[in-house]
């Protein structure tokens, strides 16, 4: 559910760029940050860098502007999927809205990117074992690289993507598919939303 302040009439979406190590999530980010003019958006904040330690997350702040008279922001967040990002991960996913699942194409990573979707489901998972119901998109990335290299989209679409989230193309390093895959995801979290606003706020 997305942060409302009613008064303001201000929205506050949390998104989270979920995938296997190296798959391309912090690429992502910068690819987005390249891409929205300056206005609308902050810098990328590494957490944990600077204290020595290895890093926990990516945070990339944007203003969409006013939507359906909405002032709406997102927190934008990467999130390694690996041990020592556990906590973090535990909260950035218990307060997402949305998700960009990011999964390499290359052939040779399908098993990280399965371990990597198992692991988002155990960690959307609530305290009674039910899986949390966050919208989903799935990008397919670098595919810049060789032809065959790479999984087809159909392939893909089989091994990952059995509840036929919306899917995208992606070349983070080219900026090619990563905006609209962000869009979706947006659009689909306000669709989600529009009822309570009808009825509350
Ligand atoms: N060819 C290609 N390489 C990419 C792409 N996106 C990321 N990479 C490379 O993949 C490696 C891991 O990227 P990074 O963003 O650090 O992955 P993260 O661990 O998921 O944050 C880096 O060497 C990137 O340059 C892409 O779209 N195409
Ligand atoms: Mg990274």
């Amino acid at each position: 559910m997305p942060h409302i302040d009613a008064e303001r009439r201000e929205l506050m979406l949390t998104l989270a760029v979920y995938g296997a190590p190296k798959v391309g999530k912090t690429t992502i980010l910068h690819c987005i940050q390249d891409r929205v003019t300056p206005e609308r958006r902050g810098n990328i904040n590494p957490f944990g860098t600077d204290a020595g330690v290895a890093r926990l997350l990516d945070w990339l702040p944007l203003e969409l502007g006013r939507i359906s008279g909405w002032q709406t922001r997102v927190h934008l967040y990467a999130i390694p999927d690996q041990r020592h990002a556990d906590a973090t991960r535990r909260v950035i996913l218990g307060d997402a809205d949305g998700i960009l699942f990011a999964a390499d194409a290359q052939a040779g990573r399908l098993a990280d990117n399965l371990t990597a979707l198992r692991s988002l489901r155990d960690n959307l998972d609530d305290r009674d074992g039910h899986a949390r119901d966050v919208p989903m998109v799935l990008l397919y990335t670098k595919h810049d690289l060789p032809a065959e290299l790479l999984l087809t989209r159909s392939a893909l679409n089989q091994e990952l993507n059995a509840r036929a989230a919306p899917d995208f193309v992606c070349s983070a390093l080219r900026g090619e598919g990563v905006l609209e895959a962000l869009h979706s995801v947006i659009a689909i979290v306000m669709r989600q939303f529009a009822p309570t606003r009808r009825n509350g706020a």
